[in-house]
């Protein structure tokens, strides 16, 4: 009899975990405890966390930059704040209850590698001292194939480069978000390569469109969307829009992130959003229009191309497999 293994980019929808891989048989060895002490033992402990958001930062909301406009409805606050992806609080949509022994204020956050001065400080203070906060109305693009449009609240990323001063050798900006598994007990499944990591070119980092976000909807940040700062790059699939960042790295080397650890040929590093390559699991021609029961056609850089093409086409990037991976 013959017997035909199926593959994770087989399952149906429902069966494959969201934006999960498949684990290779070293990882479900971890997974089911077989291969010694966790990681998350540890690190037990580690890390910044404190509650409500940047209470410091004046001035909610912010004016709204009127540059950047929607094609689409903002979707619904309660869809935006109760439908999340945050694996460090377990890998289902409804994390947002299981967020709130996370403290974050006060946050610490470090500036390092190749820059003028390495230095750590208060998120509010570096905030407070980049500047340029303002409202932008973006659209949210997941891998998953659903998306939403978010009036976030922020500081553009390019403040923060300018504000670190990174070496004429620094190519990427790594970011890296907290460690603490006491707090976050996704972080307790320790086949995952946390903490979790994304990264940009810096070309990426000071393009216009790169934000920092604080706010969402005219207030601070819930934890569930990654309070007190986390990225948005609206040209690029979600996951690369790191949450509750603790760490900018500036370096020479690009940074492999926390998907591309796990799956690289699902998840690459440009990972920019691009309706002609399928995803192993999600075709990407349409997307889902959170809370509205309505599929809509995807576009190419999530609709964003007059503000990223010609960034690509002067890194000789052309082929669109590469823009994906
Ligand atoms: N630290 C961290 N950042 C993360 C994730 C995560 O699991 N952990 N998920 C990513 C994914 S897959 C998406 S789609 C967005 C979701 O952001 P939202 O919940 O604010 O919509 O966050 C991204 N940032
Ligand atoms: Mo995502």
């Amino acid at each position: 009899m013959l017997f035909k293994l199926r593959q994770s980019w087989e399952l149906p929808e429902a069966a494959a975990t969201p934006e999960d891989i498949y684990m290779n048989r070293r990882q479900w060895l971890k997974a089911a405890g077989f291969t010694g002490l966790g990681l998350g033992a540890l690190f037990a402990g580690r890390g910044p966390l404190a509650s409500s958001a940047l209470a410091a930062i004046g001035g909610y909301p912010f004016a709204r930059n009127k540059t950047y406009t929607l094609d689409r409805a903002i979707t619904d606050e309660v869809e935006a704040t109760t439908y999340n992806n945050f694996y460090e609080f377990g890998s289902s949509k409804n994390i947002w209850k299981k967020t709130r022994n996370m403290k974050s204020d006060p946050w610490t956050v470090t500036i390092d590698g190749m820059v003028e001065t390495e230095m750590t400080l208060d998120a509010t203070d570096l905030i407070d001292r980049i500047g340029g906060t303002q409202e932008r109305l973006y659209r949210h693009r997941c891998v998953e194939a659903w998306s939403m449009a978010i009036p976030w609240s922020g500081v553009p990323l390019a403040n923060l480069v300018k504000f670190a001063r990174p070496g004429a050798g620094a190519r990427y900006v790594r970011m890296e978000t907290f460690m603490n598994p006491v707090i976050a007990p996704g972080q307790k499944q320790s086949w995952y390569p946390w903490p979790y990591v994304e990264g940009l070119t810096i070309d990426e980092a000071v393009n216009e469109l790169a934000f920092l976000a604080t706010g969402i909807y005219g207030k601070p940040l819930p934890n569930q969307n990654g309070a007190p700062i986390r990225l948005v790059t609206p040209w690029k699939y979600g996951f690369k829009s790191i949450k509750s960042i603790v760490r900018f790295t500036f370096t020479d080397e690009r940074p492999v992130s926390f998907w591309e650890q796990l799956a690289p040929t699902e998840y690459g590093f440009w990972a920019n959003v691009n309706p002609g390559i399928p995803h192993p699991r999600w075709p990407q021609r349409t997307e889902r229009l959170v809370g509205t029961g309505q599929r809509v056609p995807t576009q190419m850089f999530n609709g964003y191309g007059e503000q990223v093409s010609d960034m690509y086409a002067a890194l000789g990037i052309t082929d669109p497999r590469e823009l994906y991976y």
